[in-house]
């Protein structure tokens, strides 16, 4: 029988409920030593978010990260995870279904109208407003991944004319591609809707401002859900205050939580939700990382592995 000394070591540190994560662990990986804190001892996977500074260096024998997010833009940004060492993001279908929902749930209440019927509720305004079908109605998706891409699906599903915007042009069925920087301008062009489900990486920060907003239809609806840096907030602001948006609904900002003195806060044309489009739930994640252990451990090729040079 092996002893704890010998027993692969699996670190669980996220940043919030820590034994929760460590409990699925213990039930997972009944062969592993599972540790809620480094004991000096080796640790060969540590599963982190965004990880104090030091911890992941100071972990003797780490063979494997496992990032509790989707987007490891925090966790690269350290520059603390030595570069020998593979990073797993997640892709979790209890994540992407959150957000799917999410973003639905934008551009569904947009499309039919709902705020404005519920800001005319409180003042006694029965007045129908011009509804339109999902037919006429076009949607730019911004990251054509697991979570862009599971977005696209769904909004083809309801009958959006729907494009994406990727790196590499990849292909959803139903929706059109478009590629690279020279393909950004069309794949935006006159849209009614713009989602932003891209990673934050030197070539997509500040990507959403007031060049590629002037290219949206007049009075479109921006979601963003990917990072808030890639957004140029003030560019926002003016482009709800000149009517080019007519509504902005945001997840993710460039400080969170978003500062109390933030004009978003208060713009009446942009929602504000504090990035829980798709949150990380250890009841469908840790499955999938522990089946990311096994296969480590069998010598099989890893999926969603971070690619440092894109970084993503
Ligand atoms: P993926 O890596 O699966 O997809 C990323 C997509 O973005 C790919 O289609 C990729 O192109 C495209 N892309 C990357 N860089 C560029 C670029 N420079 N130009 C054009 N396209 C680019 O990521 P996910 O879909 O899993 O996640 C996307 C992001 O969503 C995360 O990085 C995170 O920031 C955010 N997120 C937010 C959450 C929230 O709660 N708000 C929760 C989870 C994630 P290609 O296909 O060619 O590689
Ligand atoms: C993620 C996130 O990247 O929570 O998973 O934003």
């Amino acid at each position: 029988m092996q002893g704890p000394a010998t027993l692969r070591t699996v670190l669980v540190a996220p940043a919030r409920d820590v034994p929760t994560w460590a409990e699925l662990f213990r039930a997972e990986l009944p062969g592993h030593r599972i540790l809620e804190a480094p004991d000096g001892g080796p640790v060969h996977y540590a599963v982190v978010g965004v990880p104090p500074p030091g911890l992941l260096r100071g972990l003797p024998g780490l063979e494997l990260v496992l990032s509790v997010n989707a987007g490891v833009d925090g966790l690269l940004a350290r520059g603390d995870v030595p570069d020998h060492l593979p990073i797993v993001r997640l892709v979790d279908p209890g994540l992407t279904e959150g957000m799917v929902e999410w973003v639905l749930a934008q551009v569904l209440a947009w499309h039919r109208n709902l705020s404005a019927y519920r800001e005319r509720q409180g003042r006694g305004v029965w007045e129908p407003l011009p509804e339109r079908l999902a037919r006429e109605r076009t949607v730019a998706v911004l990251g054509a991944g697991e979570l862009g891409g599971a977005v696209t699906r769904h909004l083809v599903a309801l009958g959006f004319r729907t494009r994406t915007w990727s790196r590499s042009g990849r292909a959803i069925e139903g929706a059109g591609a478009h590629a690279g920087p020279e393909g950004l301008a069309a794949a935006v062009a006159g849209a009614d809707v713009a989602v932003c489900l891209l990673p934050l990486t030197p070539d997509t920060e500040g990507i959403v401002d007031a060049a590629l907003l002037s290219r949206l239809a007049p009075g479109a609806l921006l979601v963003n859900a990917g990072r808030g840096a890639q957004v140029v907030d003030a560019d926002v602001i003016a482009a709800l205050d000149g009517g080019q948006l007519s509504q902005a609904s945001l997840d993710v900002f460039r400080q969170e939580p978003l500062p109390e003195s933030h004009p978003f806060w208060r713009h009446p044309g942009v929602l504000v939700s504090p990035h829980v489009a798709a949150p990380s739930h250890a009841r469908t994640a840790v499955g999938v990382m522990a089946g990311t252990v096994r296969r480590f451990e069998r010598g099989e090729g890893l999926d969603n592995l971070v690619d440092r040079r894109l970084g993503y």
